[in-house]
């Protein structure tokens, strides 16, 4: 499936917290996000199905898909439209037997090795990072740089999202690098108006 990863929200439960995490969701699409990632790393899966569900109802008919972070059973109980997972979050193949192949699959990646080993056939997009260091995820693997990013696109055979200390200043040398867009956390969710942030985002290469 083709997805526009240029402005990729991800989201966290604490930094979206004071405004709740639907209402941070639908300012930050309103602002121009194109993808939306549910991500908690804590919570339960009988926590997260409902809030996925309520999420996805709020995204009908903006167009946004809506993707969960490592769950494949919280994806399938709560139709979203697919499913992001890390290098241990369980095999390829399986996720995309258990989807289907019209859902959304995306696979993160920190390095060549890893990519050399990527499941092409079976994936829509590689997330690659971190590009910096950042207090968002917890024993991220070392920063890219806008360098590594660069070799890493260079020899992906997906499309990509580059993640990892981002924001909108990032975009230009981002899509220097050849990504096809930018995954954000706080750069959006960490801020008094997620909509005013995600507007400050190009919308791909070209804008601006
Ligand atoms: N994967 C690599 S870095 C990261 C994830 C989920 C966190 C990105 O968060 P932020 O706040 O945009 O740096
Ligand atoms: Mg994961």
């Amino acid at each position: 499936m083709r997805v526009d990863l240029s402005l990729y929200l991800v989201t966290d439960p604490g930094l979206c917290e004071a405004r709740g995490l639907v209402e941070t969701v639908m300012a930050a699409v309103r602002g121009g996000v194109t993808l939306v990632q549910l991500r908690d790393k804590h919570a339960s899966d009988a926590e997260l199905v409902p809030l996925a569900r309520r999420l996805k109802a709020a995204l009908a008919g903006s167009g946004v898909p809506l993707i969960i972070n490592d769950r494949l059973e919280v994806a399938l109980a709560s139709d979203a439209d697919g499913l992001h997972i890390g290098q241990d979050d369980g095999e390829v193949a399986d996720a995309r037997a258990a989807l289907g192949p019209e859902a959304i699959l995306g696979l993160s990646v920190q390095t060549q090795e890893q990519l050399a080993r990527v499941d092409t056939g079976r994936l829509d997009y590689l997330g690659l990072g971190p590009v910096f260091a950042t207090p968002s995820k917890h024993d991220h693997a070392q920063p890219l740089g806008f360098a590594g990013l660069a070799e890493l696109v260079a020899a992906s055979p997906l499309p990509t999202v580059a993640i990892g200390g981002l924001n909108a200043e990032h975009a230009r040398e981002v899509y220097r690098a050849g990504a096809d867009g930018l995954a954000v956390i706080s750069a959006i969710c960490g801020t008094p108006d997620p909509e005013a942030a995600a507007r400050t985002f190009p919308r791909g290469p070209d804008d601006r």
